[in-house]
Formats: structure tokens, C-alpha cells, sequence
């Protein structure tokens, strides 16, 4: 089995990534490692933070091969927001749904201005693959979709339960996770992490 350490504590994402590699690999995430600290995100951009994430835990785990996934949703009439701080958008500490009420409170402010609906956007993710605290490659995966002013189904984390992917009719939070996982952000940065682990074997 080939072993991959994800650079993340969110078991979310660990288990989209666990599932879309499938057999044939090992994947653990940083709850295994409760002595090593997470990073500190302190980047003004997804790729920026992706970086930050993995080398922090390449240096502490050289001999592992690690994976960090820095993500989030941007939403065009809110000038990119939540973006990189979509994790914290309703504060330091917020729930998933804290920050979708706080998604939700701001697109009815823009609603008021005759800004929308359909109010566009994409979630956003940035992968970044590390080996002996070296950057092996970076890679980027994004998927289009439209914002919902009340949740769609429980499916899911963070904002999907308000997010159409374009192409359908449904929320992240009501489509099966292999529809989801055959189209998001991180199935399409992940196609090319495996790209790469395939020309490099
Ligand atoms: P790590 O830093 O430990 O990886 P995190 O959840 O804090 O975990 P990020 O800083 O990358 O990760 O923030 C990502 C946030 O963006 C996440 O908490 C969700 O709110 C949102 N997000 C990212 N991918 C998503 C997805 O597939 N579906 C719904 N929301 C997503």
C-alpha cells in the first residue's frame, strides 16, 4: 500500500480524498499526529497557505509524503468573499454553520442593491504534494456554481449545502458524494496530484 499523509484536521476532506484515490492507498490525516501543531495560515492566498501547510509537515515527517489542501468558496458579488478566510469567515472559532449564516446574511444585503439572484461563484482548491520539506508540485482545481439563499440538504461540510455546481439543479449538500467527487475543486486538483504520482512512480 502506498501511504499519503493529508496536512489537514478537517476529516471532511480527508474522507473525499480517501475515497476518490481508493484502493491501493493508505491515507491518514493530522489526527494521527496530535504532538505536531497544525500550521499557522498566515498566507494571503490559497496557493500561499497549501504551501505552508505541507512543508510544516514535510519538515516535521520528511520521510511521509504529504499532501496539504487549502480550499475555500468566492462569491463575485461579495468581491471574492469568504475566499482564503472561508474557514473563519464568521470569526476565529466559527461552526460550518455559523459562516453559512453569515454567507446567507451578506447575499441578502446584496439582494437589496438588485445585485441577485443568481448570485455566481466557485469554490476554490489548491493542493500542495511535499517530500523531505521540499515542494514536489502544486496543483489547482476549481468548479463553478451559483449560491442558494437557504440550505439544501444535509450532505456534506462547510458551504455545500449552499452551492449549485454549474451543470446541475441540486446543492453539494442534496447530490450523491460521487457526483460531487467526480466535479469539485478538489477532484480536479487531486486528478492531477495523482497525474503527477503516476508519471513519477
Ligand atoms: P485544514 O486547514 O486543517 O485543512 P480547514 O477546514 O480549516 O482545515 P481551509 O483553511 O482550507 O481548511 O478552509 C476551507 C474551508 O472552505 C472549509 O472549512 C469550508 O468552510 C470551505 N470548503 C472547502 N472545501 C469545501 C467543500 O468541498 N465543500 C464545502 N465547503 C468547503
Amino acid at each position: 500500500m502506498k501511504q499519503l499523509l493529508i496536512s489537514t484536521g478537517n476529516r471532511h476532506k480527508t474522507e473525499e480524498i480517501r475515497s476518490m484515490l481508493g484502493e491501493g492507498w493508505t491515507v491518514t490525516d493530522l489526527t494521527a499526529y496530535p504532538e505536531i501543531a497544525p500550521a499557522e495560515e498566515t498566507g494571503d492566498t490559497f496557493d500561499a497557505n497549501a504551501r505552508l501547510k505541507a512543508l510544516h509537515l514535510s519538515e516535521a515527517l520528511p520521510d511521509l509524503l504529504v499532501l496539504s489542501d487549502d480550499s475555500g468558496l468566492e462569491v463575485d458579488a461579495l468581491g471574492g468573499a469568504p475566499g482564503v478566510i472561508s474557514a473563519r469567515y464568521a470569526g476565529v472559532g466559527a461552526t460550518d454553520a455559523d459562516n453559512r449564516e453569515k454567507l446567507k446574511q451578506a447575499l441578502r444585503e446584496r439582494m437589496v442593491t438588485g445585485e441577485g439572484p443568481p448570485f455566481t461563484g466557485r469554490f476554490r482548491c489548491c493542493m500542495v504534494l511535499a517530500s523531505g520539506g521540499k515542494e514536489l508540485g502544486i496543483f489547482n482545481g476549481a468548479v463553478e456554481g451559483t449560491l442558494l439563499l437557504e440550505e439544501e440538504g444535509e450532505g456534506g461540510f462547510g458551504y455545500d449545502s449552499l452551492f449549485v455546481p454549474e451543470g446541475h439543479v441540486q446543492s453539494f449538500g442534496v447530490l450523491p458524494s460521487e457526483v460531487k467527487n467526480g466535479l469539485s475543486h478538489r477532484a480536479r486538483a487531486l486528478a492531477q496530484v495523482k497525474e503527477w504520482l503516476q508519471s513519477h512512480d
